[in-house]
């Protein structure tokens, strides 16, 4: 599929020392050579743990004691021979062994995601499960822990493999009528019946996928905004939900100005929170007129709004709104509007209630758990297949329709990873950890 690597690569794949343990992998056509060096005796056998002394070939010094294990290609992760070391997890240890490593011939230091960009040019992973993998790493919660490996599983690979043979063998039958019709033999040419009903069935698949809530939210959070008048308990709320006192609330209308976000998970689902300066008329000072214009334009761009004011003052949004009756343990002093949802982020009444119609507004946004859910990149992918497939319908040309498949197939391409380009390839990778 591609050149194959001379350069052999290492990078400490686990965590940031100090630790228990650092696991350091070597990948390349000098890995094993590399192991026997680090070593006195025998490499384990493949893909079996081996106790050994590292030493450092060029000084003789015994750098640490731990287990190697050697996987010949081009059966392993990247494709390539691939080496691991378990050493102890000390900064002195993985530095000592980094150094050793570096002074081999053909040897350096790993690029970010590297080990996977070599996965991925040596066919071992499509673009799809990378970025699954992507996702993966950067989970922090269970959901999009699921989706994630929804998207390794490779349910989008397997996909956009039918579509691409079904495509692949439309383009087949108008390639052979092209062929006999040049020879005059339209008999022979058989029809081009169904060749546009299919490409409109196989557009209609993909524009429902396109249609799907993407993954993006998923791994950026729900924006969650809390909004309504001065003093009406937004920042109270915003800290109740975060869980600490995040936000400065008081008596005082027209306390909070800036705008203030937070990363939450309610029910594993992952929500950025915001709040903000309340919304008023009037005359009010320069810097509380610059939060205000702030507020309303966070909630024209929140996907959920905690509304805290009266139903006739909510803004003219988008997002889904969910009205609250704020401080509902003043009683008879609470504030008016007495609709909606009753809340005391003091006591804590309603907050409980409040979640779920939050989680369930958030669920909807979201896709389902295990469902593959499709990254921008791939969204714009599809619909550029999508949009060729379309086309097939207004013409009766067969060169056109060829064309239009060939066009809708390399769409699908990108969108694999099967023709790519470095730009895209850097950009996916710069998100990957050295050593990942
Ligand atoms: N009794 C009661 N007081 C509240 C509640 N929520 C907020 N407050 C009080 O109302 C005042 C304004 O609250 P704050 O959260 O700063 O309002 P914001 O301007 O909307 O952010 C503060 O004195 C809060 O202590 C509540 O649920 N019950
Ligand atoms: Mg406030």
């Amino acid at each position: 599929m591609s050149t194959p690597q001379t350069e052999t690569i290492f990078a400490l794949s686990s965590g940031q020392p100090p630790a228990a343990i650092a696991v350091i992998r070597i990948s390349g056509p000098a890995a094993l050579e590399a192991a026997r060096s680090l070593t006195t005796r025998d490499l384990p056998q493949p893909r079996r743990a081996g106790l050994r002394r590292f030493i450092d070939p060029a000084s003789g010094d015994l750098l640490d004691e731990g287990l190697l294990l050697c996987f010949p290609g081009p059966n392993t992760e990247t494709g390539e021979d691939m080496v691991e070391l378990h050493a102890h997890g000390s900064r002195a240890v993985i530095r000592g062994i980094e150094e050793a490593l570096a002074r081999l011939p053909g040897l350096r230091g790993a690029e970010p995601g590297e080990f996977t960009r070599r996965a991925f040019l040596n066919g071992r992973m499509d673009l799809a499960a990378i970025e699954g993998l992507g996702d993966l790493l950067a989970a922090e919660t269970a959901l999009q822990r699921r989706a994630a490996m929804a998207m390794m599983g490779g349910g989008l690979s397997r996909r956009i493999d039918e579509w691409a043979t079904a495509l692949r063998r439309l383009a087949a039958q108008v390639e052979a009528r092209l062929d006999f019709s040049d020879e005059g033999d339209v008999e022979q040419a058989g029809a081009l019946d169904g060749v546009a009903e299919s490409c409109g069935a196989i557009a209609e698949e993909m524009e429902a996928d396109i249609a799907r809530p993407p993954a993006d939210r998923l791994r950026d959070g729900i924006r969650v905004a809390i909004g309504g008048p001065p003093n009406a308990g937004k920042s109270t709320l915003f800290n109740r939900l975060v869980g600490r006192d995040a936000a400065i609330t008081s008596a005082q209308a027209g306390t909070t100005r800036d705008i203030l976000e937070a990363s939450i998970a309610l029910r594993a689902i992952p929500l950025v929170l915001f709040d903000s300066a309340g919304l008023r008329e009037g005359t009010v000072d320069e810097i509380e007129r610059i939060g205000i214009d702030r507020a309303g334009a966070l909630l024209a761009s929140a996907d959920i709004i905690l509304w805290l004011g009266p139903p006739d003052g909510k803004p003219y949004v988008e997002g889904r709104i969910i009205q609250i009756h704020p401080k509902a343990d003043m009683g008879e002093n609470s504030v008016p509007p007495a609709s909606g949802l009753s809340i005391s982020a003091v006591t804590g009444e309603g907050i409980d209630a409040l979640i779920d119609l939050i989680c369930d507004a958030a669920r909807s946004l979201l896709p389902l758990p295990g469902d593959y859910a499709l990254s921008q990149r791939q969204r714009a992918a599809m619909a550029r297949s999508a949009a060729a497939l379309r086309e097939v319908a207004l013409t009766s040309d067969e060169i056109l329709i060829g064309e239009c498949l060939r066009q809708a197939l390399g769409a699908l391409d990108e969108l694999t990873g099967r023709v790519t380009t470095d730009a895209v390839l850097d950009e996916l990778f710069s998100g990957f950890c050295v050593g990942k």
